[in-house]
């Protein structure tokens, strides 16, 4: 199974542990085609080999070869909004992890009252994990 994991580079990358966490189990029964967006040593300058058209050109690939689509949602970003709005017309099972321990953050009306969306609220890395092996379990 090829997952497409998404999470924030340039909307910021306060959560790329957490992204890292997630990724390493999901390789223990899937494909992560986007295994970079967990580099611990990504700055929010993202990927340096590559230009943005070029970034873009090989996301929008890799969606439309996906089988599923992961993404941490806590921290807002623009890119990852927009892949899971393109990921929903290419008619991909979508999960949305937010962490609802962090206080002042609220998740966007578009994913939380999105029906093509699987949206897990977790508080715990475990919980998180969970979530991912049940969307895993239910789309493969
Ligand atoms: O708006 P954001 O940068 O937070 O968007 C993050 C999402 O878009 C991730 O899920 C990635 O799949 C994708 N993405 C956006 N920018 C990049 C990137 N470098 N490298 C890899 N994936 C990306 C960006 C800039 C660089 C050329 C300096």
């Amino acid at each position: 199974m090829k997952i497409y994991f998404a999470g924030a580079i340039r909307g910021g990358r306060q959560d790329a542990s957490t992204y890292h966490a997630m990724i390493d189990h999901l390789q223990t029964h899937a494909d992560v085609m986007t295994e970079h967006v967990g580099n611990m040593a990504l700055s929010d300058g993202g990927e340096h080999d590559l230009t943005d058209k070029q970034i873009h050109a090989r996301d929008m690939t890799w969606l439309e070869e996906c089988d599923a689509v992961v993404s941490e949602v806590t921290t807002p970003s623009l890119g990852v909004g927009y892949e899971l709005g393109i990921a929903e017309k290419l008619g991909k099972p979508i999960l949305c992890l937010f962490d609802d321990g962090k206080p002042g953050l609220r998740l966007s009306a578009m994913l939380s009252g999105n029906p093509r969306a699987t949206v897990t609220r977790y508080k715990t890395l475990e919980q998180a994990t969970e979530a991912i092996d049940l969307f895993v379990r239910q789309n493969t």
